[in-house]
């Protein structure tokens, strides 16, 4: 079936064809055509097109929000044969991908809802003759990149505020896990966009993400993926001084209390981190543990973690699915063995796991490491993968100093039941979202994004639609008069 999508036409590419693979099996699930360097130019063009002349322009903020409301409701009709395109191409379970299913359709409709409501200001000058006006307006054509992980929740969190801005847009999602964004865009022409304005290019991010952000005629690319592929982008970026909003990942601390419950404590420093097998831009990867409650919850952590239930994400009981490809999974093996090396303490995992049928998967157990300390590339780095370290610590300040010794600041948790303390440690930590006594929930209407090297810019609430506009003022002078300020006379 051709997959990229191009001036309201679904063709095969023109930059040859590529597998997608099933990350519980080795198999392929689908192949797919790739978009070269000629595919990008024309799907910007087209995107240009649309943007400079096309119907789109003349679409009001109700309209647009109408569009969105439509694909959010064909969201729920496809939800079953989305929720499965996902997990047969991610891995993880197909709860998660019901649920991320669910969470599209939510964003949408905010979107939706957001696109009516978003009407610009008057602003009082204080002269009764002038009219100021700021108006939002689209920022114009957007690349929209997008990772591995969460392919289909992540792309939402672009191409929805970025319609209801106004805007046209050319998507790439990761080479990696491209099905249910091609299935998203189907969904956007059913909904009724007008040729030009969603258009979708496969491939991977030499010879088709670099081309688009270094596109002269994009203004403006919105990615989330790595940090040197953010970094990358940021560079090229800089010669069209296009709009920029990166979300680069995390190492995100879960700081946990003496009084807090151990049964608490223990269960959630497992959903924190081994959710969709840690491959989580907010996974709780580092769990940073009051001294006296340190040896007691690391036990039952690692107990636990020995249960967790490996398998296909489409079969019953599943609990995590393997890692996304068989390259990740080496990676994640070089940061155990490197942790090890430098003196980490195996309290589970670290290996492959033992069951013949999980055997041509790209599985790895869930593990945790104990004695690990600030110095270790494992603490140091973003794992992305099912690998929890443990710190400790004696006092709230030296739980906070660890918590923000970090180069990124993406997302990190507190949990104490002394609600004082909770708001402190909430209020001095340098992340983009802090959860007390809770991990992992967002909603569609509060922000997302990350401080230092998490990235720039927000996704998500009012902040996450104002990345795709221009607030344009527009002054009007209803009763002009001579300025007199240059009348060849000396000014007095
Ligand atoms: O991501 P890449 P990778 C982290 C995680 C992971 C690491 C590398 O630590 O191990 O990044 O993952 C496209 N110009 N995160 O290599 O390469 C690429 O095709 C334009 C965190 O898979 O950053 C894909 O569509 N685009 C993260 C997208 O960028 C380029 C989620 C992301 O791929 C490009 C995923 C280029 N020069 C990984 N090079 C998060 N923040 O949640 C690549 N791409």
């Amino acid at each position: 079936m051709a997959s990229l999508y191009i001036d309201g036409q679904w063709t095969d590419g023109s930059g040859g064809t590529s597998d997608v693979i099933n990350p519980f099996d080795g198999s392929v699930v689908e192949t797919v055509g790739q978009a070269d360097a000629g595919d990008v130019d024309r799907a910007v063009a087209a995107a240009r097109a649309a943007f400079d002349t096309g119907p789109w322009r003349g679409t009001t903020a109700a309209e647009r929000g109408e569009l969105l409301r439509r694909v959010a409701d064909l969201l729920v009709r496809d939800k079953e044969h989305i929720a499965h395109t996902e997990t047969l191409d991610t891995g993880k379970t197909l709860a998660e991908s019901r649920i991320d299913v669910d969470d599209v359709t939510a964003v949408f409709r905010y979107y939706a809802d957001l696109a009516g409501s978003d009407a610009g200001r008057v602003v009082d000058v204080g002269q009764a003759h002038v009219l100021s006006r700021v108006v939002h307006e689209p920022v114009g054509v957007c690349a929209l990149i997008t990772p591995w992980n969460y392919p289909l929740l992540q792309l939402s969190w672009k191409v929805a505020p970025a319609l209801a801005a106004g805007n046209t847009c050319v998507i790439k999602p990761s080479e990696v896990t491209p099905l249910t964004s091609v299935l998203l865009v189907r969904l956007c022409a059913e909904a009724g966009a007008p040729a030009g304005v969603v258009n979708i290019v496969l491939g991977d991010g030499r010879s088709v993400g670099a081309p688009l952000t270094e596109h002269r005629c994009v203004d403006m690319v919105s990615f989330t993926g790595g940090l040197a592929t953010g970094q990358a982008i940021i560079r090229a970026s800089a010669a069209g001084v296009k709009r920029l909003a990166v979300e680069l990942g995390g190492k995100n601390p879960n700081i946990v209390f003496a009084d807090t419950d151990l049964d608490l404590a223990a269960d959630w420093a497992l959903t924190a981190v081994f959710l969709h097998a840690g491959q989580v831009c907010s996974a709780g990867a580092r769990l940073i543990v009051e001294e006296s409650m340190h040896d007691e919850l690391v036990a039952e952590i690692g107990r636990r973690a020995e249960l967790i239930r490996l398998g296909s994400g489409l079969a019953e009981g599943t609990e995590s699915g393997p890692l996304v490809s068989a390259a990740h999974r080496d990676k994640i093996e070089s940061f155990v063995a490197d942790a090890l090396a430098d003196g980490a303490r195996l309290v589970a995992g670290g290996r492959r796991p033992d069951e013949p049928e999980l055997a041509d998967g790209f599985f790895y157990r869930p593990t945790v490491l104990a004695d690990t300390h600030r110095d270790m590339r494992v603490i140091r780095e973003e794992t992305f993968g099912p690998i929890l370290t443990v710190e400790k610590f004696t006092t709230e300040a030296e739980a906070v100093a660890l918590g923000n010794d970090t180069s990124y600041g993406l997302a990190g948790a507190v949990w104490t039941s002394d609600m004082a303390r909770a708001h402190r440690v909430a209020g001095a930590l340098r992340h983009g979202t802090v959860w007390i006594n809770d991990f992992h929930p967002y909603v569609p209407g509060a922000e997302w994004g990350g401080m230092k090297r998490s990235g720039n810019g927000r996704e998500l609430g009012p902040t996450g639609l104002a990345e795709y506009q221009e607030h344009k003022h527009i002054w009007h002078n209803t009763a002009p008069a001579p300025a007199r300020w240059f009348t060849g006379e000396a000014r007095s």
